[in-house]
């Protein structure tokens, strides 16, 4: 299991990306169930965006009332908050083959942490959602210029925007977040306001955000129909929801173990929560499953831990050691399992296929 993408890891986070920042939570802190927040991986697609204290959040399109308010306004409102695993839908590009272009993430653009702020249907009703709206887009503040916006070789400015269902948005859990594990977002992680969409990949978490948008049409800007997409060549589809995926957090890849071995790890499903997550030994005669025991996940949006104590058979006569492989299965209430191979797509998202860590046993 390689846990990380190439690239220095610089204190709390492992870099992938310089400018525009985008960095893993590095191996050493993927055990805690809360990421500690320095940690917390980023993915920018553009320069931070720069913002005055008057910055203001509209809302517009089919409403009742078009609102504009200051994001300090934001704090007078009902505060809610969700434990939530944030996971980027390009986390695991590295291990599809041909690896696809796009950010060279390894398996660390993934973090659980608590988001809070106002619940997002708040401000939508406040504006009254018209008949017909159906979707709601959330423009940000940060853009730049992108070379296959307008057609091969002619670069557009192109702003963040995202848009989802107006179900989705009228979720109570959605947020219009302003603090992060407690403590007022911090610039890389969307200050001084950002969305929070539980159950979603990480791109609809729009952060820097600017305005609200009610359309009666889906959106099919650049973030919607060029990027974020499942693209197989004959079909385009906008990711959505995280798909069912596991991860081992111990034993490490590559290190040398004693006999006995506790196999532990994180389960996590946008779709619904975790049911079963089952662990493949192959000791060198063929693999065989065996259930892992779960844990209780810290909320219905967070990921649950799952452990398997192991003894494992000592190497053989006349060997050092014994390699061992271990893989992991998850499955969740909707009846969703983790694929055996790797759901191939053109710019490399949703790679939840089980993976293998192989360990060295000793004695
Ligand atoms: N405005 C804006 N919002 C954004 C992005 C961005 O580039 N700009 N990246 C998205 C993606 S792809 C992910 S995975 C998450 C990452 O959030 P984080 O950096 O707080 O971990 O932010 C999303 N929101
Ligand atoms: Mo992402």
């Amino acid at each position: 299991m390689t846990s990380n993408a190439t690239g220095p890891t610089t204190g709390a986070l492992h870099v992938v990306r310089e400018h525009p920042l985008c960095a893993e939570t590095p191996a050493t802190q993927l055990p805690q169930p809360l990421t500690p927040a320095p940690s917390v991986y980023v993915r920018s697609n553009f320069d931070t965006p720069v913002f005055d204290a008057t910055h203001r959040i509209t809302v517009g399109g089919a409403v009742d009332a078009p609102l504009s308010f200051p994001v300090s306004d934001l704090d007078a409102m009902p505060q809610h908050a969700v434990v939530m695993t944030l996971e980027c839908a390009g986390n695991g590009r590295l291990g599809m083959n041909p690896v696809p272009p796009g950010e060279p993430w390894g398996f660390g653009a993934v973090s659980t942490t608590v988001w809070s702020g106002v619940p997002l249907s708040m401000i939508l009703e406040r504006a009254g959602v018209r008949d017909g709206a159906v979707e709601v887009l959330a423009s940000a503040a940060d853009h730049g210029p992108r070379g296959d916006a307008n057609g091969e070789g002619n670069p557009a400015d192109v702003r963040f925007q995202r848009s989802m269902p107006l179900h989705v948005a009228m979720h109570p859990d959605t947020l219009v977040a302003t603090h992060m594990a407690g403590a007022p977002l911090t610039e890389p992680h969307g200050a001084p306001v950002r969305l929070i969409v539980p159950g979603w990949y990480g791109m609809a978490s729009v952060k820097w955000l600017a305005s609200l948008e009610l359309l009666t049409e889906p959106f099919t800007g650049y973030f919607q129909r060029k990027r974020y997409v499942y693209d197989t060549g004959e079909h385009i589809e906008p990711v959505t929801t995280a798909r069912v995926k596991s991860m081992i957090t111990a034993p490490v890849h590559g290190s040398h173990y004693e006999r006995e071995v506790t196999v532990r790890g994180w389960a996590w499903s946008g779709t619904d929560v975790i049911t079963r997550v089952e662990v493949g030994i192959d000791t060198g005669s063929g693999e065989t499953w065996r259930d892992a025991e779960l844990g209780t996940a810290a909320s219905r949006y967070a990921w649950t831990p799952f452990l398997l104590p192991l003894v494992l058979p000592p190497a053989a006569t006349g060997e050092a050691t014994r390699a061992v492989t271990l893989r992991t299965r998850a499955t969740d209430a909707s009846g969703a399992v983790q694929p055996e191979q790797i759901i191939w797509n053109r710019l490399g998202y949703g790679n939840n296929a089980i993976r293998a860590c192989t360990i060295h046993v000793v004695s």
